[in-house]
């Protein structure tokens, strides 16, 4: 398709060898439901992208099946900007969590085919090693502050230098990120959106409580943060970080809804608690106003939902010039090949801050091997060409896909509220 300079058609790794003959979507449920696409060259050399989003898988599978797949057969993998181009401003419609998403399945899975031709892992096409390993943070929560405050412990003694802590809220019924029934944390656990129920008063006295015990509990040595998860106003979100200072957080994290930018002055104001935002974002324009501002710390779009490594790497230097940090999301939603790609990117971004992690499940891990691993509080990516996350396609096809949708939340009158 497009046609080979000279230069290009030199080997190894000559155009021919590099022509996308086919891209295989492959949705899967090990767990959870996770949507992989597989892009294949002529030499045989293929790549993984992940496009999953939560709860609204089938709609990128589309996305990618029908209006993406073929265009890419016959273009050369290696022109993995002019794909981008391609996909973004050739599609008209820009942006959107659907749109970015299966752009960046497609992006990752051209690095990584980039990589494994070159024979270098990721980070080193990105420009070598910044660090030894990421700083990441783990997932405590409890029915209430002292189950949080053992659970915080826990992964203290497994060695997490950074864990976030979320507790129950007396009387609210299945506040955000306490598991249900001693199973891990998962929120899109039903077919049709769980609802839950919403009160702010009795949140806001609570979250101080927490960080007030587990700072009692367990010292200054480990880095705290908590998930907000959008649910205040910008006010209660400045009365949150301000009552929170003397427990000292790494962060606050999604204290009010974004879409409005501005809305973060508001908070910025009041609190000196560093904030983080923008798992929900998908493109460097959700977030231009909030990092030239200076009103965040940490930007938490990641590779898949934001256009892959191509636009994040856009994102994380815009950001750097304003001293905002990435601190990408990585729950369970985030496939391994995410997390994968992400690592490699945190092990080159000079604005490094923090990498979410939560375990995947063991049936996730077995159907994508990977050559990441958890050491010392960091997690560090191994020397495998690419991203180093594979997909065992046979195990996959053993776990089809089943519906699951996140939780809505509503206030005690019956109004609809942010989840
Ligand atoms: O898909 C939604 C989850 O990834 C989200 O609820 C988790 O807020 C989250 C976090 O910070 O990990
Ligand atoms: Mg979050």
């Amino acid at each position: 398709m497009n046609t080979p300079s000279p230069s290009e058609s030199a080997r190894p790794g000559s155009h021919r060898d590099r022509e996308i003959v086919e891209a295989r979507v492959i949705v899967t449920c090990p767990g959870r439901n996770f949507v992989t696409l597989k892009i294949v060259t002529r030499s045989g050399v293929y790549g993984l992208g992940d496009a999953t989003l939560n709860g609204r898988e089938l709609a990128v599978a589309s996305y990618l099946q029908d209006h993406v797949v073929p265009n890419l057969i016959g273009r050369d993998a290696g022109r993995i900007e002019d794909v981008w181009q391609f996909l973004y401003r050739g599609a008209y419609w820009r942006r959107g969590p659907v749109t970015m998403s299966a752009i960046a399945a497609v992006d990752v899975a051209l690095w990584d085919i980039l990589g494994k031709m070159a024979g270098l892992p990721l980070y080193r096409l990105l420009g070598g090693r910044s660090r030894e390993g990421a700083l990441v943070y783990a997932h405590a929560n409890g029915r209430d502050i002292g189950e949080a405050s053992d659970e915080v412990g826990k992964y203290i003694e497994k060695g997490f230098l950074a864990v976030r802590a979320q507790c129950g809220v007396p009387g609210v019924k299945k506040a955000y990120g306490i598991a249900s029934g001693g199973r891990p944390y998962e929120p899109a656990e039903s077919e049709l959106p769980a609802e839950t129920v919403w009160n702010t008063p009795r949140y806001l006295e609570t979250v101080p409580r927490l960080f007030e015990r587990l700072r009692a509990d367990h010292g200054n040595g480990v880095e705290l943060l908590h998930d907000v998860h959008h649910r205040l106003t910008p006010i209660e979100a400045a009365r949150l970080g301000r009552d929170l200072e003397p427990h000292r957080l790494f962060w606050m994290e999604d204290a009010t809804p974004a879409e409005n930018q501005t809305s973060f002055e508001i908070v910025r104001r009041h609190t000196v608690t560093p904030l983080a935002v923008g798992e929900v974002f998908n493109s460097i324009w959700d977030c231009k106003h909030l990092i030239e501002n200076q009103l965040i710390d940490y930007i938490r779009t990641t590779i898949v939902h934001g256009g892959g490594i191509t636009h994040i790497r856009r994102l994380a230097d815009f950001a750097g010039l304003h001293q905002v940090r990435t601190g990408f999301h990585g729950a369970t939603d985030l496939s391994p090949v995410t997390m994968g790609a992400a690592l490699h990117f945190d092990t080159w971004v000079p604005n490094f801050g923090i990498q979410e992690y939560m375990f995947h499940a063991e049936e996730t891990d077995a159907v994508f091997p990977h050559d990441y691993a958890f050491r010392d509080g960091r997690l560090h990516v191994g020397d495998t060409p690419g991203h180093g996350v594979d997909i065992d396609e046979a195990l996959a096809a053993k776990y089809p896909y089943a519906p699951k949708q996140l939780p809505v939340a509503r206030l005690e009158d019956g109004s609809m509220w942010d989840w």
